[in-house]
């Protein structure tokens, strides 16, 4: 359970309850499904949402995912916050009917459910990041894109951005690659954008983070300009800070990189509440879950509407 104060942080099974409550109050716009099992044997849960979620249909696709790193907790309430507007909104917001009606928008309020969970145990926090296999994974060097190649990530067990013993050792990652590997229709992937939210810096990254260049063999600068220029747009209306992740610094085997460089999905990675250097770290109060969520709306939508 959250400390005291903090209650409003949802835990594990009230992401699950809510989802659950989300597709049973709107059944035709929302499905919950679960797309593999964490270390501990958790569900990792998944919503889709659009007009008729029973039914694949011709419409291009959307990821967003949460939580890859335990003590972010704020992301999982921006995950939440997406399933909230888009099912509840559906009715009253002429511009979230467009978006549900057009898209298939996909949720993973939790990617890494054992560390999340572990992190508040006892109600205190314990600055967890990584995974619960052993001294932990760190599920955002995981991925199976220059897994390892570049200096961004730990070959020790023991450090936080240890990357596993292989691409895709972890079962999360391993999980969540395979939903959106499932997600290729006769040699198209449908998934056409996504956002994998962090916390903390307030920044909109995109690829490649590990490498300082910016065309690549998997890159063409025509692609690049893409992303940096949504990446601006959507920075333009939360006022977080556009750049190129290895501008940050460099990581190899984060999940953009997989994401663009193996399957060509316009993939950002966005660090939220606090700035850099901001006095609330990983664990803000909640009394900033709405203001720190509702910041990203507009960003949401612009990153929904340039799926195609
Ligand atoms: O290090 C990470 O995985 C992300 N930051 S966090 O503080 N949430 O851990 C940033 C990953 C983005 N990629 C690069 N900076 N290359
Ligand atoms: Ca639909
Ligand atoms: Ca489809
Ligand atoms: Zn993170």
């Amino acid at each position: 359970e959250f400390p005291a104060g903090d209650e409003a942080y949802h835990t594990y099974d009230e992401v699950n309850a809510e989802l659950e409550k989300a597709a049973t109050d709107h059944p035709d716009l929302a499905a919950v499904s679960s797309i593999g099992k964490s270390v501990e044997g958790r569900d990792l849960n998944m919503i889709k949402i659009s007009d008729n979620a029973g039914t694949d249909e011709d419409e291009p696709e959307v990821l967003f995912n949460c939580n890859q790193h335990a003590r972010e907790h704020l992301t999982t309430e921006m995950c939440m916050r997406v399933v909230s507007r888009l099912t509840d909104g559906y009715e009253t917001d002429a511009k979230v009917k467009e978006m549900v009606d057009g898209k298939e928008i996909w949720v993973v309020p939790m990617v890494n459910p054992d560390g999340a969970m572990y992190d508040i145990e006892g109600g205190e926090y314990k600055m967890w990041r990584k995974n619960r296999d052993g001294e932990g994974t760190d599920l955002n060097r995981n991925w199976d894109y220059k897994w390892g190649c570049c200096d961004g990530s730990d070959t020790d067990p023991g450090g936080e951005t240890y990357r596993g013993t292989a691409g895709f050792s972890a079962p999360e990652t391993k999980a969540l690659s395979d939903f959106v590997l499932s997600r290729n229709v006769n040699g198209a992937q449908q998934i056409k954008a996504h956002i994998d939210f962090h916390t903390y810096s307030e920044l909109v990254l995109w690829p490649f983070g590990h490498t300082d260049e910016t065309v690549t063999e998997d890159m063409t600068q025509e692609e690049y300009d893409r992303f940096e220029t949504i990446g601006k747009e959507m920075a333009g209306t939360n006022d977080y800070t556009p750049m190129q992740s290895s501008g940050l610094y460099i990581t190899d085997g984060d999940s953009n990189g997989w994401m663009w460089g193996s399957q060509k999905i316009l993939s950002y990675t966005f660090e939220m509440y606090p700035g850099q250097g901001g006095v609330d770290g990983f664990y803000p109060p909640a009394s900033v879950i709405e203001e720190q969520t509702s910041r990203n709306d507009a960003a949401v939508d612009i990153l929904i509407q340039n799926a195609a």
